[in-house]
């Protein structure tokens, strides 16, 4: 992409209302315009951002056997009479009334709906074990939708939802998912902590919280720091091993981690002092087992192996999609801006021209895009007419993970200098090499 062609209205200004950094930089960089109270468009930034992120969580969701389908995001209230969640949910529910005077609502989550389809097309336990999910637009009417994209009204979700014969096997598909999820968010960079918690509106009592600690985050969480280093990295997993992804999360949640729904002062004072924490976290998502909350009510029933008709066991599972991009920035950034992990940048590498019009550089630029572009790689290519400084602090902005930097001295030398956004350092070298090392940054991505 030419930035010249490209539509990136960044502001020079910090924007007054922006209380936090991840909002403050996704504004300045031009990546979201705000339309109402925590409702925003997606400029073309930030939207290449949430797609690289919704990438992601489908790749692991397909990973771990769970199967993408698509809901709407109005849903008819009758569904949510049934569960008997319609008058529970309060005014964080927006309820809308059609032309035939029907009752519908801009669905908060999709337990009701994913139940309703399950009923009409499942019945017997042959068909078990199924997770079907989505990702789609969630509408809650926050009291206080503050922070940008991190607590919004209108934001996108993943939610996945589990159908099992019996508690066990949806025990296995809650473990499932926390494995899954681990892995996501360590694709995006981030050391997200599985933390029990409560579980409010969404039911049962076995659920955790997937916590980035940050101190701007909402959620007060009590933990024990050992718990931030732990890695699942590149493990081979088979998700269908109920003993081995049972493991995996035995090593995950057996060092104490609880936001302050589910603190215990008393197990709290046992881990050694130097390393009980208490901190600050943003949820980047949740997952739950609610048994047969809504498979009971709903019939959502099936013929089991001896012929008896049994409600399935249920559990759902949620990323915050839209949230995740604050939750990165919060992670990752300096005072010059975003420092995106390269698992999520918009664009894998930015090249900056210090003399657009000087017809070595231009050609050396134009020759770098294109080979980057034959590697798959598409470069953000600041080809403006604007000074060298304004271009840098462009690029530091937006948070490219490198950069190329080119200019007449440099290719007077046969060189051009590769810059990592993230140490600053920088290296000089021939743009061949520029163009392999920074394909190999990115091989397998
Ligand atoms: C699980 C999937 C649920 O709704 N039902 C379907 C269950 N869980 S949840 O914890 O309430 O939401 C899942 C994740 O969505 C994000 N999230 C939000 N993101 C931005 N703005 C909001 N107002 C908002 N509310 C929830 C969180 O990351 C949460 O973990």
């Amino acid at each position: 992409m030419r930035l010249s062609r490209y539509f990136l209205p960044v502001l020079k200004e910090n924007p007054a209302d922006a209380q936090i950094v991840s909002h403050r930089y996704m504004l300045r960089a031009g990546m979201i315009r705000q339309q109402a109270a925590g409702i925003y468009s997606w400029l073309p930034l930030g939207f290449r951002v949430l797609r690289r992120i919704e990438e992601i969580v489908h790749q692991e969701q397909v990973r771990a056997g769970h199967i993408p389908l698509l809901m709407p995001t109005l849903q008819p209230a009758d569904l949510w009479r049934e569960s008997g969640r319609y008058d529970d949910y309060g005014q964080e529910m927006l309820r809308i009334k059609d032309r035939h005077e029907r009752d519908m609502l801009y669905g908060p989550t999709n337990e009701e709906m994913i139940t309703d389809i399950f009923r009409s097309h499942v019945s017997s336990y042959k068909d078990l074990p199924l997770t079907l999910y989505h990702i789609q637009w969630k509408f809650r009417d926050e009291l206080r939708p503050r922070f940008g994209v991190m607590r919004g009204r209108e934001f996108l979700m993943k939610d996945g939802y589990n159908f099992d014969i019996d508690k066990d096997a949806a025990l296995h598909a809650y473990n499932r998912h926390m494995v899954s999820y681990l892995r996501t968010y360590e694709r995006m960079g981030l050391t997200a902590i599985p933390m029990r918690a409560a579980s409010g509106p969404i039911g049962g009592d076995n659920t955790h919280e997937f916590l980035v600690l940050a101190n701007t985050g909402e959620s007060e969480v009590f933990y024990d720091d050992r718990v931030t280093s732990l890695k699942l990295g590149a493990r081979d997993i088979d998700y269908d091993d109920r003993s081995q992804v049972a493991e995996v999360c035995k090593e995950f949640t057996t060092l104490y981690a609880r936001t302050d729904e589910t603190h215990d002062q008393a197990v709290f004072d046992q881990i050694p002092e130097a390393h009980r924490k208490v901190g600050r976290g943003i949820e980047v998502g949740q997952i739950f087992y609610f048994s047969t909350k809504y498979s009971e009510p709903m019939g959502a029933v099936v013929v089991n192996d001896k012929g008896e008709r049994v409600p399935v066991h249920m559990g759902s599972h949620g990323i915050g999609v839209s949230r995740l991009l604050g939750a990165i920035i919060e992670a990752s950034h300096d005072d010059k801006g975003i420092i995106w992990p390269e698992g999520v940048t918009p664009f894998p590498v930015g090249i900056v021209n210090l003399k657009q019009g000087d017809s070595a550089a231009d050609a050396a630029c134009e020759g770098l895009y294109k080979a980057l572009k034959a590697k798959g790689l598409e470069a953000l290519y600041d080809d403006r007419d604007e000074r060298a400084g304004a271009k840098f602090a462009t690029m530091d902005l937006i948070g490219l993970p490198w950069r190329i930097t080119v200019g007449p001295r440099g290719l007077a030398n046969g060189v051009v200098e590769l810059t990592s956004r993230r140490t600053g350092e920088s290296e000089e070298m021939s743009p061949e090499a520029a163009v392999d090392r920074v394909a190999q940054i990115y091989a397998g991505r």
